[in-house]
């Protein structure tokens, strides 16, 4: 076990067996866990000020789209539709270069951490130019992300992603679909010369498949065969009922049927939004130990529809919470939309609780823990040796939190709190926001405002 060189005293943490009081965490000169004890004495440690739970991965981001969120709610002539808003959304992406992804990533990353992300798994699709030409470094957007999350201090799962079709069977893609674009060989180059930058930055790398739509069965077996990132795959499946209908006119099976049947489906995998599932499919996706990666907020704004995450989680399946267009950007968002589309579908309450007397918070929080970790790759999650120690102070001020014990301090914050809620976030044991700041807000702010006037 390596040095401890620092130490932190925490009144109440949420550890993996439950709540705890008096908790003295060690931290290793690496940013990990070195050593934890309940009922410990403050002397030697600096104190946080108010309860302290694990940070969330979030394992689904966009980092560009954050420049356009908000700005696609006006109707259309016609009938408004995720197709709609996609039209809008490459128009935006047309107009990016890669200082732009950089400004608009570190001033995302830096709101994830406020809301209560200490990591974030970015399916980074914007590798070109707006007119598909590649830069000199064909990596160069991808240096943009790694860049951000540095300077955000945020974890980083980085995952490149194929892309090479408008739609099942090969179809052509279309132009402003061109920054997107790369054949198996150039995909492949790319994942290579992002290795040794990725460790540098302490990213995990994985990879991405766009969808079953952007790549063939032919493309995705050469990908899976020669790809030695030993990462996380993930890959975007059944958020669309036309998705739905276009899988099965091409291929006579549902998405995730398809997938589960066709591709080696394993914990290694997530399967990023699976809206729209049979039963079986839900079953399927579950025993197959992939995670389902959830969406809520996008998932609302697109008009996708609702996961049917009740009987997921009643198969056992795992699952995470992504941030994906970033309508929203906190931890609390997503889950209490996640347990509300449940209770308006089925005009209950409660829908997500893991048992009589269970708290919905509780359960969602240790569900999207365990959920997000194995998304991006991150190892042990929780307060535990050997973990990250990657965690969130609960503002132990707020009145609403001062009252609350135990599980109740999560269906406060979750529930009925907004994100200034989370006091202070540390990642890998260093505090990257301290009373709801964040050491570079002003110059983030500042290259993030001139990115989105250029943007105008
Ligand atoms: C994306 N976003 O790749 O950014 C997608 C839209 C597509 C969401 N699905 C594009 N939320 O799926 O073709
Ligand atoms: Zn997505």
């Amino acid at each position: 076990m390596s040095a401890v060189s620092t130490r932190l005293f925490c009144p109440q943490a949420l550890l993996p067996g439950g709540w705890e009081r008096d908790v003295a965490i060690g931290i290793d000169a690496q940013g990990r866990i070195a050593d934890l004890a309940t009922g410990a004495s403050k002397s030697g440690c600096e104190i946080l000020a108010g309860p302290v739970v694990p940070g969330l991965a979030n394992c689904h981001s966009h980092a560009f789209q954050r420049a356009m969120a908000g700005l696609a709610e006006c109707a259309g002539a016609g009938e408004d539709s995720f197709w709609t808003w996609r039209a809008e959304m490459y128009r935006t992406v047309g107009l990016m270069g890669p200082d732009d992804v950089e400004a608009i990533a570190a001033k995302l990353y830096v709101e994830l951490l406020k809301g209560g992300f200490t990591r974030v798994a970015e399916f980074h699709y914007l590798h070109h130019g707006p007119d598909g030409t590649p830069y000199a470094d064909p990596a160069r957007t991808s240096l943009s992300i790694l860049a951000a999350a540095g300077e955000a201090g945020i974890g980083l799962t980085h995952l490149p992603v194929f892309y090479a079709h408008a739609n099942f069977g090969g179809a052509a893609p279309g132009e402003g679909q061109r920054p997107f674009l790369h054949d198996v060989d150039g995909f492949l180059r790319l994942l290579e010369r992002l290795q040794a930058p990725c460790e540098a930055a302490g990213a995990t790398l994985g990879l991405a498949l766009h969808s079953l739509r952007a790549a063939t069965p032919g493309e995705i077996a050469a990908i899976l065969a020669a790809e030695a990132t030993g990462g996380p795959i993930h890959i975007h499946v059944a958020e669309q009922e036309r998705e739905v209908e276009d899988c099965l006119a091409w291929s006579g099976r549902r998405p995730v049927d398809w997938l589960v049947d066709e591709a080696p489906v394993d914990a290694r995998w997530c399967a990023i939004h699976a809206t729209h599932m049979t039963q079986g499919e839900t079953a399927r996706l579950a025993a197959s130990g992939a995670v389902a990666g959830l969406c809520p907020a996008t998932e609302a704004n697109l008009g996708d529809g609702i996961f049917p995450a009740t009987a997921f989680l009643k198969a056992g399946g795992r699952l995470a919470i992504g941030t994906d267009s970033h309508v929203a950007t906190s931890v609390g968002e997503e889950l209490r939309l996640l347990e509300y589309g449940q209770r308006l579908r089925d005009r209950r309450r409660a829908r997500l609780a893991s048992g009589p007397g269970a708290s919905v918070g509780r359960t969602l929080f240790d569900a999207a823990l365990a959920g997000g970790a194995q998304a991006c790759g991150a190892g042990l999650a929780g307060l535990q040796p050997g973990a990250a120690a990657d965690l969130l102070v609960l503002d132990g001020a707020d009145p609403y939190l001062a009252t609350a014990q135990g599980d109740a301090l999560l269906d406060r914050w979750l529930f009925a709190l907004g994100p200034s809620a989370v006091r202070d976030v540390l990642v890998g044991g260093r505090f990257v926001v301290r009373e709801g700041r964040h050491a570079r807000d002003e110059a983030i702010d500042a290259a993030f405002l001139k990115t989105l006037r250029r943007l105008q």
